[in-house]
């Protein structure tokens, strides 16, 4: 049996084992090049250490058990020895764990550590496209005179692009030189007429809406065209609509959009899906009507004082038929206008490709 000093010297000896890695975080301390989860790990071993060194099944309550059967001449110099060993121990365990404690404190403070006085990274925000932007605003005015705004798909049937329309066979837009065809035989819509008619045989009428979308046409760009452009088509059909109510609604838009002093008029014209047919102009906004702006000859109406917008008409019969509505009690006008036209006049732009190029040093401009 060893001697009871003998067990007490293993004990304090297989603590101080366990323990060197831990005497640097004693006493005064130095700088340690501890990160953040480095210690924390630290201090859950030592957490462990305190329980197996300490604790319960550790040595030292083994050895206090023991003193009961130690001589008693014995036991007060072996009780001393175990009381100082215990001492020893718990004290370099606290000291190594306030240590890694204010360590792992101020490190976490460290880390949360915010300058508010540092300049902030700006985030680039965009904007919306001037054909958007100019497409809202319309869209807000017809909502407001209680139209609905319908959408439908772009790659389109002969029947809804064409023949709904009253567009014969042997027509040059039904020619493969003027529309896009897919390999299949569909084609993409060369106006948003084809939204209007399915909405009018969907919702029936009496029906106000208007169809804003892109459509395609075989053209080659130039300073005016491109083979995809935007529109607005309107239509309205109801008991007594007619070329009054017309006029009205386009003028009334346009003077929402220019103001109040604006003038429209009818040219008459000739499309397939309206009859009669006409084209209407509004009274320039630069010049006022005038065709004179700063003593020159006004830009955008190019002294005439009138700009030409789009085309327009009453619904022709075989159109309202197509969609099962009868002529003989419902009557409607419908219109359609180009947003690159338009935007492109209301923003002297003299070249409309400028509005596909996405270039930010132009679209910039129109925030
Ligand atoms: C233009 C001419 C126009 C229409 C579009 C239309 C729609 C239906 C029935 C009858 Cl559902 N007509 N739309 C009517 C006249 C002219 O557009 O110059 N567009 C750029």
């Amino acid at each position: 049996m060893t001697e009871p000093k003998e067990q007490v010297k293993l004990a304090r000896e297989a603590f101080n084992n366990v323990f060197e890695r831990f005497n640097r975080f004693r006493g005064v301390q130095t700088q340690n090049n501890l990160s953040l989860s480095e210690a924390e790990g630290l201090q859950k071993e030592l957490a462990e250490i305190r329980v197996k060194h300490t604790g319960k099944k550790s040595d030292i309550t083994g050895l206090k058990k023991f003193i009961g059967q130690v001589m008693p001449e014995e036991r007060a110099e072996f009780g001393k020895l175990i009381q100082t060993l215990e001492t020893e121990v718990s004290q370099s365990i606290a000291e190594a764990e306030n240590t890694l404690k204010s360590f792992v404190e101020n490190a976490k403070i460290e880390r949360e550590k915010l300058d508010v006085t540092l300049p902030g990274n700006r985030p680039r925000v965009g904007h919306l496209h001037p054909i958007t932007l100019l497409r809202q605003r319309i869209e807000e005015i017809f909502v407001s005179l209680g139209y609905a705004i319908e959408e439908d798909r772009e790659i389109e049937t002969d029947y809804y692009n064409f023949e709904a329309l009253n567009i014969p066979e042997g027509h040059p837009a039904r020619e493969s030189q003027d529309t896009f065809y897919t390999t299949n035989g569909f084609a993409l819509r060369s106006q948003t007429s084809t939204v209007q008619i399915r909405a009018m045989e969907r919702r029936g009428v009496p029906i106000r809406i208007i169809a804003p979308g892109r459509v395609f046409r075989r053209d080659t760009p130039d300073l005016t065209h491109t083979p995809m452009f935007h529109q607005i088509e309107g239509l309205c059909v109801d008991k007594g609509i007619t070329m009054a109510h017309l006029k009205g609604t386009v003028g009334e838009w346009l003077r929402r959009l220019f103001g109040k002093e604006t003038k429209i008029r009818l040219r008459p014209s000739y499309f397939p899906f309206t009859e009669p047919s006409a084209e209407f102009d509004f009274s320039c906004f630069k010049c006022g009507g005038s065709g004179v702006f700063e003593n020159e000859r006004c830009r955008p109406c190019k002294g005439s004082g009138w700009i030409e917008l789009g085309g327009s008409g009453m619904v022709h019969p075989n159109v309202l038929r197509a969609c099962n509505v009868d002529p003989q009690v419902y009557s409607g006008f419908a219109f359609g206008f180009g947003l690159e036209r338009m935007c492109s006049l209301m923003y002297s732009l003299d070249d409309i490709r400028l509005m596909f190029e996405n270039d930010v040093r132009f679209l910039e401009q129109f925030k």
